[in-house]
This record gives C-alpha cells, sequence and structure tokens, in this order.
C-alpha cells in the first residue's frame, strides 16, 4: 500500500531533477536528505549502482529526485556511467544537479564542463563544505557561479539547513524563475568552425526539447564512437547517417587535419581542453590556508595499509565488533527471552480460557510463536549491535583499505581487487553484495564475484556462528574470557571464509572463468568523521523493521510447516521424522544428522531461521520451549548429542552452504542465467559438504 502510494507519488511529480556527480561526493546523503529515503550511503567510491528515485515536497511542489551512480566522466563505457550518461542525455529530467566534492574541486569539474554541454538547466552543489574548511580551502561560490554561468550553492549534507537553498535554486529553475546562460568551452578555431558545419544538421532533426543537444551531438558524430551515436539515434529518433550528414563528416575531417587534428586524437584534445578549464577554473576561484591541515589521513594509512600491520590491524578491528557484539548482544537477548515467555504464559491462559483445542493452542504456540520470539530473541540482538558497528567502520573510510590490503590476493586469485568491497557488502547482506558487483567492469571478475560472495557470512549468519561460539567455544558461564575465545573463534570462520573466497576464485579462473585479472586504480577516500548516533538509531530502527518484517513473513510460516511436520504423523512417525531419518545418513557423512540438514534446507528462505528450526524440531516431543537464555538453548543441543564436531561443522556449513532465496533470486537478476544461479547453489554447498566430510574424518582419527 505504502509502495504503491509512492509510485503514485513519483509518477505524479511535477518535475524530475537528476543527481550527478563524481563517486563518493555526497549525492545519496542529499538524496536521502531531500527525500527521507535510506539509499546505501558510505565512505567509500561506488556504493549507488542503480538509479533510485524519490519524491521531494518543496513549496506544495512533488520533485522527483534521481540518484545516479557515480561517474567520473560521461565519456566512458563502465556500467555506471553509462546509466548515469543515459540519463543525463535521455532521461528528460528538467533540471541537472552536479554534486561535487569542495576538497577537490579541479577533478570534480571536468564532469561539469561534459553535462554543460548536454543540457543548460544546471545547479552546481559544491557539497563537503565542512571537510574543505577543515583542510584549509576556500571558495569563490559566487564567483564559480559567474564564471559557469549556473547556480552555485554550497552544502555541508549532513546540515539539512544548507540543503534549504538547494532546493530554492531547483526551484528556480524548473520554473524558469531565473535565465541560464552557461558557458560553452571554446575547444579552438578549427574544432569550432568543424562543430558550426554539422550543428545546424542536426538541429534540423532534433525536436525543441532537444535542440540544446545539437553542439553535443556534433561533437560526438566528429569523435566517431559508435556505441554511443547508435543510443543517440535511437533514443532522439535521429538519423546520423544521411547522406549529408556523411558528406558534412569528410569535410570536417579533411579541415581538421590540415590543423593537425586527427579523428583518433580528436577526442584527447576535447579531454585536454576540458582538464585545461578545469585546473584554471579551480585555481581562480581556490583559495588555501597555509599549514591549517595536518595531514592525519595519510599518517593513519601509512599504518592502517602497511603490509606489516595492516591485517592485523584489520583483524583486530573486526575482533572487537564481534567482541562488542558477542557481549552485548547477551543481555538484550535475555531480555527479549524472558518477556516472550511472560506473553506466552498469557497467551497460553487466553486460549485456555476460550477453549482453544489443544491441538491449535500447541500449533499457535510451540509452531508460530515459539519459531517467531526465537528469530526476534535470539537473532535480533546480534544482527541489531553488528551491523551499526560495521556501518561506523564503513562510515570512517575503512571498508577501501581493507580492499587495499587484500588487493594483492585477489590479483593473486585472478580477481578484482574491488571484489573485496563486495565481499564486505556481503557482511551487511549476501544479495546486496551481488547488487553490488555492478561496480566491477569485467563481466569475468563479476562472475567470480558474484558466485563466491555467500562465502561470507551475512547478518542472518552472524547471530548463529555467535550463539554457537558463544555455547560451544566461550561457555555459556560468560566472562571476559569466554567472550574473547567466541570473538576468536567467529574470526578464524571469517578469515575461512576470505580464504575460500580467494581459493574458489582461482579455481574458476583457471576453470570455467578463465583470464587475467584487471588492473585498476583502487581510491583511497579521506577518513570522515562518522555519524555515530545517526547510524546507531538508522541501523537498529532499521534491523530490527527488517528482521519483524522477515519474522513475520518467513519464520512464522516456517514455524507452522514445521509444526505440521512434527505432528502429523503417518504409521506413528512424523513427517518431520521421515525426512530427518531420510538425511540421517548424509547428515551423520558430515558429523551432524538430519534434523540440522532439514533446518538448512527449509532455511533457504531465509538464514535467520535455521537455528529456530533445529531448536522446534529437537522440541517436537510436544515438550513446550522454553527458551529463555543461551543455557536452555544449550540444554536442548546437548541433549540431542550435539558435540564439538557438531559445533565445528554446523559453523563450517552456515558459511558454506547456498546463498538464501532472496541472493539466489538476484543472482538470477544479475546475470540473467539459470547455469550461473544454479552454480552459485552448488558450489558454495559443495564446499561445505567437502570440509564438514574432512573434519569429519579427522575428528574420528583422533577419537580412535
Ligand atoms: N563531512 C561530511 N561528510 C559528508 C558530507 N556529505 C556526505 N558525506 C559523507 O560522505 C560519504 C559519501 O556519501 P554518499 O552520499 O554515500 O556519496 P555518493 O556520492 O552517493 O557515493 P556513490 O554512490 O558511491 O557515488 C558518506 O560517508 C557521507 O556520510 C558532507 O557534507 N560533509
Ligand atoms: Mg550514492
Amino acid at each position: 500500500m505504502l509502495f504503491n502510494k509512492n509510485i503514485e507519488k513519483i509518477n505524479s511529480a511535477n518535475y524530475t531533477i537528476a543527481l550527478v556527480g563524481n563517486p563518493n561526493v555526497g549525492k545519496s546523503t542529499i538524496f536521502n536528505a531531500l527525500t527521507g529515503m535510506h539509499q546505501h550511503t558510505g565512505n567509500w567510491p561506488g556504493k549507488t549502482v542503480e538509479n533510485a528515485s524519490g519524491i521531494c515536497n518543496y513549496k506544495n511542489k512533488n520533485y522527483r529526485l534521481i540518484d545516479l551512480p557515480g561517474t567520473y566522466s560521461l565519456m566512458s563505457h563502465s556500467e555506471e556511467e553509462e546509466i548515469a550518461r543515459n540519463c543525463i542525455c535521455f532521461g528528460k529530467s528538467d533540471a541537472l544537479l552536479i554534486v561535487v566534492d569542495a576538497t577537490c574541486l579541479e577533478r570534480n569539474l571536468n564532469l561539469v564542463y561534459q553535462s554543460l554541454e548536454i543540457t543548460p538547466n544546471v545547479i552546481l552543489c559544491v557539497n563537503l563544505l565542512d571537510e574543505a574548511k577543515r583542510k584549509g580551502i576556500n571558495i569563490n561560490l559566487d564567483l564559480l557561479s559567474k564564471r559557469l554561468g549556473i547556480p552555485v550553492v554550497g552544502t555541508i549534507a549532513k546540515s539539512k539547513k544548507t540543503l534549504k537553498s538547494l532546493m530554492s535554486q531547483v526551484e528556480n529553475i524548473c520554473t524558469k524563475k531565473i535565465h541560464l546562460s552557461p558557458i560553452k568551452l571554446n575547444y579552438g578555431v578549427a574544432i569550432e568552425e568543424s562543430i558550426e558545419i554539422l550543428e545546424p544538421l542536426i538541429h534540423k532533426q532534433l525536436t525543441n526539447a532537444h535542440s540544446y543537444l545539437a553542439r553535443w551531438i556534433s561533437i560526438k558524430l566528429i569523435e566517431g564512437d559508435a556505441k554511443i551515436l547508435t543510443s543517440i539515434s535511437e533514443q532522439l529518433n535521429i538519423n546520423l547517417s544521411s547522406n549529408e550528414i556523411l558528406k558534412a563528416l569528410n569535410l570536417v575531417y579533411s579541415r581538421l587535419e590540415k590543423s593537425n587534428i586527427k579523428k583518433e586524437t580528436f577526442n584527447d584534445k576535447i579531454i585536454s581542453e576540458i582538464f585545461f578549464n578545469a585546473e584554471m577554473l579551480a585555481k581562480s576561484v581556490c583559495s588555501y590556508n597555509k599549514g591549517s591541515y595536518s595531514n592525519i589521513d595519510r599518517k593513519a594509512d601509512k599504518i592502517l595499509t602497511s603490509k606489516k600491520y595492516g591485517i592485523p590491524i584489520m583483524l583486530l578491528f573486526l575482533g572487537l565488533i564481534f567482541w562488542l557484539t558477542i557481549v552485548g548482544a547477551n543481555y538484550p537477548s535475555e531480555l527479549l527471552s524472558s518477556f516472550f515467555a511472560y506473553i506466552q504464559e498469557k497467551l497460553l491462559s487466553f486460549l485456555n480460557y476460550i477453549g482453544s483445542p489443544a491441538w491449535l493452542t500447541s500449533l499457535l504456540i510451540d509452531g508460530v510463536y515459539s519459531t517467531l520470539t526465537c528469530v526476534i530473541a535470539v537473532m535480533l540482538p546480534p544482527m541489531a549491535i553488528f551491523f551499526p558497528l560495521f556501518t561506523i567502520l564503513e562510515d570512517l573510510g575503512y571498508l577501501p583499505r581493507i580492499a587495499f590490503n587484500l588487493d594483492k590476493f585477489f590479483k593473486k586469485a585472478c580477481a578484482s581487487g574491488k571484489q573485496a568491497l563486495t565481499m564486505c557488502m556481503g557482511f551487511g547482506c549476501n544479495a546486496a553484495g551481488v547488487v553490488g558487483t555492478k561496480i566491477i567492469n569485467s563481466p569475468r571478475e563479476k562472475l567470480i564475484a558474484i558466485l563466491t560472495n555467500c562465502f561470507v557470512p551475512c547478518n542472518g549468519r552472524f547471530p548463529f556462528l555467535i550463539t554457537i561460539a558463544t555455547i560451544f567455544f566461550g561457555g555459556i558461564a560468560g566472562g571476559f574470557s569466554s567472550s574473547i575465545i567466541a570473538t576468536i573463534v567467529v574470526l578464524l570462520v571469517i578469515v575461512l571464509g576470505v580464504f575460500m573466497t580467494l581459493i574458489v576464485s582461482k579455481l574458476l579462473s583457471k576453470t570455467i572463468l578463465k583470464g587475467l585479472p584487471s588492473s585498476f586504480t583502487l581510491e583511497l577516500p579521506p577518513y570522515r568523521k562518522p555519524k555515530i548516533l545517526e547510524v546507531i538509531v538508522r541501523s537498529i530502527f532499521d534491523k530490527t523493521i527488517f528482521v519483524l518484517g522477515r519474522a513475520i513473513s518467513i519464520a512464522a510460516p516456517a514455524g507452522l510447516v514445521i509444526w505440521l511436520f512434527a505432528n502429523i504423523q503417518i504409521n506413528d512417525i512424523s513427517i518431520l521424522t521421515y525426512v530427518a531419518n531420510f538425511f540421517d545418513p548424509f547428515g551423520k557423512l558430515l558429523g551432524l544428522d538430519g534434523y540440522i540438514i532439514t533446518a538448512f534446507i527449509l532455511g533457504l528462505p531465509a538464514n535467520e531461521i535455521v537455528l529456530p528450526i533445529i531448536l522446534m524440531s529437537y522440541a517436537k516431543t510436544g515438550t513446550l520451549l522454553h527458551l529463555e537464555n543461551l543455557a536452555d538453548i544449550s540444554q536442548i543441543l546437548i541433549e540431542n548429542g550435539w558435540t564439538l564436531l557438531t559445533a565445528i561443522n554446523i559453523m563450517i556449513l552456515s558459511l558454506l552452504h547456498f546463498p538464501c532465496g532472496t541472493t539466489l533470486m538476484t543472482i538470477k537478476k544479475e546475470t540473467g542465467s539459470l547455469k550461473w544461479t544454479v552454480l552459485s547453489f552448488i558450489i558454495p554447498s559443495i564446499c561445505g559438504i567437502i570440509l564438514c566430510m574432512v573434519t569429519t574424518a579427522i575428528w574420528n582419527i583422533v577419537q580412535i
């Protein structure tokens, strides 16, 4: 319903504004602040990979804002740059809001000049003014506006009041309250004369709405970029290969040749002209306070990305996050469990009072209620703690440093260094990690990143790992040393996940996805102060809603199914027992049992429900499930024959098994292929099965 309302609002918007800019300049932060949406933000380039739309209501008018992927230029062919270019050129937006980074204006101005060739309706938003101030950079915004001939607004995206004047300028442009006369770069006599020859011929074919594009299309024609020209002809329905145009084009080439400009070097000439102008303009509007900026970033990077300390510090950070999660989750978990136990008693009395039949009471309480509350009480607290902590690291700018430290390993595995970034996104959610692989340009490397993304546990699997590590390794008694041991165990599981990612990437590179790693320059953004409070509140809130949603939509029906399985009997044996017995020999081979295998299979829709299903299955005898703390869970597991081997193998299987349903659907969408989707199901499962078999064999040998 809410979704439909949003679509309705978007369709009825009065104006459309596209947000463009280099990566990591704050586009999504501004978009979120103006629309109230929650697009992924964080301090590393390449987070936004797909267009997102939202509505901003300003002075009773609806503005549809489109958040685009970051792009350095409109001239190359990477996927995100094409998305941005197509939206700017053909997206029918009323205005462009170009967001630039005040701390490196010169580089950002290249995109501004390129965009001004395409549309005059541009508002320049100079963001990150606080960071610029910290670095002693002052920008004369009025002069910048005069030189470019467009409105310029300075902003600090985190402070909403600085965004007000932005919307007022957007309104001015959309309602044509101000007359714009943006500058057009002069590329020199020879090129300008060539453009003049072609421009009128193209102009003739364009509608009024697109007439401004004639100059840009002329430049593209001379440049001869077939891909862009095809999309221009298709989108604008014009013929760029008419005799008239081809004849004019020949004339242009021969004239340019006389001025020593060849077709092949034409583009370089345009680019160097843009770069030169950007440099000159930045020089004229920026001034620097000497000595006001201490180069703390570079000093930090010397340690955090050093060969010697880089990886140990990374493990230390991750360990600290796990430790805080383990220690912090216990108390709210117990509180929630007691609360749910209390409600359970009340519900039972109520059901008895209204004369509910025993089977219905059992179905509702032992089936639906237990599974639902187990997901919330056991799984939610670790998620709600881990996620914000990880987001704070992301906001700080630490993720690209992780990618930097792991870059050489991914290169050795013949995969992309950017895979480290998508792998990190997988910690939050594997489906998001799979979508994030759009930042990898090579299709081969992108597929490797997709096939291996679920080798790192998502937020839905962390609580499971943490619970098992705490019970079987840390000891449920608690205390400092037990939490440290549990942390080390979870950390080892993650290291195993990264190790498997690299091995499988290498194997894929040597077999079905043969090839060498492509090179790319990883940009290390400046460290930024995380919005700690906002991140904590937002993530806890988002996570809670997300988990509650999943609990209601997946855990509750799963609880119902498992109850039916446990209670419908054929020849005095329940269906659950039949199924578990069927899988039991296979389970034993992996050092597990049939119930665990059944739980993993039933957990396909969502990883969060695996542990609740295991507990439900063990409680099938009809005794009510009382899970008030870890000791209760531990008791049930041990009573059902769990040993240290079961704990080790279930953690391995949780790390290495098929992706959840949502991730599989995302993989199908991203690859468009059933073959890769099936492989992404099979590969991690086989890895998990083999590893579990090996540990079981070793365990059995040691026992003998
Ligand atoms: N200090 C400061 N930080 C900002 C400002 N604007 C954005 N940030 C931070 O900069 C980082 C990048 O912001 P995003 O909104 O994700 O940037 P983006 O341009 O959408 O990035 P991509 O989608 O990757 O291209 C985030 O950590 C923001 O919190 C600002 O004005 N001041
Ligand atoms: Mg973004």
